[in-house]
């Protein structure tokens, strides 16, 4: 071959190759987890709910699988949202519900969720509720936080650093304080007061809700938070606009990174407290603040499958639509939820709630949509976030890293409707363990007091002096303890469970 041709064969041999790449990558599915706070499972139309319309969320439903069995890895959020980004349960590494000055509890060094899906030509970005802390001890807010999201695995970040009722009230992007002025820096103490935005307790007619005494901290926007803050006045966030900032942030997301597959986490806030509804929302449930949050969380969710259908998007996007814990109607802030619930049921038939180790705990509302894959329909499935991992990572093709996701298991064919087979174990973490087999739900008896705040919510986070035993076949809200009647099965949970806890 002479040289003219060799350039010539050079040159078709590259645009065929690129054009190939450009195709394939073209044509991979892009991936929208949408996690939503402290929704329960009978929370959303579909599942049953009353008072409060859905009607963006029950669209995905009709068109995708409804999933009835689908358990977020525990009955709190940081736990549950590090096993869904590392494939770990949260006991692994002690994870439980952080403050908002807390250091990052994801190792840097493994491999993460958005870490695979980057390796198989992901573009990735977390915008939303992230609490799964920042930096490496104290953090200077007024810097680029040089430890979080990023190093985590996400390309593009935008976050509330950890809850609506924790400072510092201000939104990050890509690890920075977003509308800083240098100079009204922001200093954030937890534990020690410090002088600054006003206190609830000293400052009560300042507040648009009342609290429990936890929550007596700096007052921003007519709220008394967890912690205490000074500066950072032109960055303060104005929480009746979540729902539109993040859900702008999430299309520009979508939009920007149209033409390559992307992979995003919109971690919603709703239906976390305070329960702050944009105007556009109040009393559009009959169920005051809790119901008009779950309102406007629906529409966030219609903005989102909007800007998908509008790019020419939503065919071919996996959207998993879920919770990361039961719900509660007293979480801290006087919003009258409990008054207003009516015939509401919050957990569907399911016992307990957030931070229970009962069903209503874990068991999530959960959707999957993706019309070029998934066949609408239901799904009983016994599932569990923390194996989206290893799903997800069979669905991109990659393999997992050695020591990563040690307890994500793929179970790709049945979160996508093709498969009705679950999990033969399954780990339920809260203030104990609870353990799933076929139709028994075990639960360990733990010695420990009920932390007083936990009690004065009205919740019963499940954990008895005795074993607990239920058949959720017949007893699907897990009222009648079999432990006595069938000891060979306690028997056999119990040494499972601690096969899984001592691994
Ligand atoms: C608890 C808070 C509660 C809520 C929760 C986090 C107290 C007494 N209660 O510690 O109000 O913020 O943390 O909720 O401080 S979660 O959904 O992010 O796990
Ligand atoms: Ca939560």
């Amino acid at each position: 071959m002479n040289f003219k041709f060799l350039i010539y064969y050079s040159i078709i041999f590259f645009f065929t190759g690129v054009n190939n790449t450009v195709f394939s990558q073209k044509n991979k599915t892009n991936i929208v987890i949408i996690y939503v706070d402290d929704l329960g499972f009978g929370d959303i139309g579909v599942n049953g709910a009353i008072g409060v319309e859905t009607p963006y969320i029950d669209t995905l439903a009709k068109n995708g699988l409804i999933l009835t069995d689908a358990h977020s890895s525990s009955a709190t959020c940081t736990p549950s949202r590090y096993s869904l980004l590392t494939g770990s349960y949260a006991f692994r590494s002690n994870a439980a519900i952080l403050e908002g000055d807390a250091p990052l509890i994801i190792d840097t060094k493994k491999e993460t969720l958005p870490k695979m899906l980057q390796k198989a030509g992901y573009t990735t970005g977390v915008v939303g509720k992230w609490h799964l802390g920042l930096g490496k001890g104290k953090i200077d807010w007024n810097k680029r936080i040089p430890i979080g999201p990023k190093e985590v695995g996400f390309d593009y970040s935008f976050l509330i650093p950890a809850t609506g009722d924790r400072v510092p009230c201000v939104f990050l992007e890509n690890q920075e304080v977003v509308g800083l002025n240098s100079n009204d820096p922001i200093t954030v103490s937890y534990g020690t007061r410090i002088e600054g935005y006003p206190w609830g307790f000293k400052h009560p007619e300042l507040l648009k809700q009342h609290t429990d005494p936890y929550h007596q901290g700096a007052v921003i926007n007519g709220i008394s938070r967890i912690g205490y803050m000074k500066g950072g006045k032109d960055a303060l966030w104005i929480d009746e606009d979540f729902p539109f900032v993040l859900t702008k942030t999430a299309k520009s997301f979508i939009e920007d990174h149209k033409e390559k597959p992307f992979f995003l986490y919109f971690s919603l806030h709703d239906i976390h407290q305070p329960r702050v509804a944009n105007k556009k929302f109040v009393e559009s449930s009959t169920m005051g603040p809790r119901g008009d949050v779950i309102a406007q969380m629906d529409w966030c969710v219609g903005q989102i499958t909007e800007s998908l259908k509008e790019q020419n998007l939503l065919e071919n996007t996996l959207i998993i639509f879920t919770s990361d814990n039961g719900p509660i109607l007293d979480d801290g802030y006087i919003d009258y939820a409990r008054e207003l619930v009516g015939e509401h049921k919050p957990g569907g038939i399911f016992r307990g709630s957030k931070y229970s180790v009962y069903e209503a705990g874990t068991r999530m509302p959960t959707i999957v949509h993706w019309p070029k894959e998934v066949k609408p329909g239901t799904s009983s499935a016994l599932l569990s976030q923390v194996d989206l991992y290893k799903s997800l990572a069979c669905l991109v093709k990659q393999d997992v890293e050695k020591d990563a996701a040690p307890d994500s298991q793929n179970f790709l064919k049945s979160w996508l409707g093709k498969s009705n087979k679950g999990r033969k174990f399954l780990l339920e973490e809260a203030y104990t363990y609870g353990l799933r087999m076929g139709k028994w739900k075990y639960i360990k008896p733990k010695k420990k007091p009920v932390p007083n705040w936990i009690v004065q919510k009205f919740v019963d986070p499940g954990f008895r002096e005795e074993v607990q035993l239920f058949n959720l076949d017949e007893d699907p809200s897990e009222e009648n303890n079999l432990a006595l009647k069938y000891p060979e099965i306690v028997d056999k949970m119990k040494a499972k469970l601690s096969e899984i806890l001592e691994k």
